[in-house]
């Protein structure tokens, strides 16, 4: 069994999306995270699950798994027949694994220091300025519709997914090349459904 732990308009609405697009069973459990006054409580064994108490985390069958892109990898590789995340010996896995590790460990850190208006101190850090990392994102998706190529994959839901967040908060700007893909993405009935999900969860 998959049980996903939650907290609503957070960073684990990428995976609730994700499990809404592979159309497999599994619960919900809310977690009440600092910050925020959402629903939910904080299960008292919950550092047990994830070692900063944050969320996302995935339990499969009593395995804890928690960082998005490990999460989103690792259900992936559980549903193969999905066809969201390229498989060893394809060659998009390569560029797969890439955008999955550049999203929360580039674009992520570059988004944080350009929002907290925290300068850049060259390449003393393991990612590079917002303005680059803008450039590279834009070229991507000049060159084709999705970030493996023609067909929509779970970049498209961890890496495009915060791209979309970072319009929604302006610390992107629109861009013709941005708001057409954040339109392509707005056309997955599954995400609809994981809107949809998060805010009955909410609500309960
Ligand atoms: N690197 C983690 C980040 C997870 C994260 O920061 N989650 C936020 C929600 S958006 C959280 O749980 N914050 C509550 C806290 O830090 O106590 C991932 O990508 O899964």
């Amino acid at each position: 069994m998959l049980t996903l732990y939650h907290a609503p308009r957070s960073r684990s609405f990428r995976v609730l999306w994700l499990l809404e697009e592979l159309g497999v069973p599994y619960d919900t459990e809310m977690v009440a995270i600092r910050g925020t006054d959402s629903t939910g409580h904080m299960p008292s064994d919950y550092i047990d699950i994830h070692p900063h108490r944050k969320v996302p985390a995935l339990v499969h069958d009593g395995v804890p798994i928690f960082e998005t892109p490990a999460i989103v990898l690792y259900l992936t590789d559980l549903f193969p027949e999905s066809g969201l995340g390229p498989l060893v010996g394809d060659a998009k896995r390569g560029p797969y694994l890439t955008w999955l590790s550049y999203s929360t460990g580039v674009f992520e850190p570059a988004m944080a220091e350009r929002a907290f208006k925290t300068p850049h101190p060259s390449s003393a850090l393991g990612w590079g300025p917002a303005d680059e990392v803008e450039q590279v994102l834009t070229r991507v998706l000049q060159a084709r519709p999705y970030f493996l190529g023609d067909t929509f994959s779970a970049v498209d839901i961890v890496l495009g997914g915060s791209l979309q967040y970072m319009m929604q908060v302006k610390v992107i700007p629109e861009s013709p090349v941005f708001s057409a893909y954040v339109e392509r993405l707005g056309n997955r009935p599954a995400m609809h459904r994981a809107l949809q999900r998060d805010g009955d969860i909410e609500e309960s």
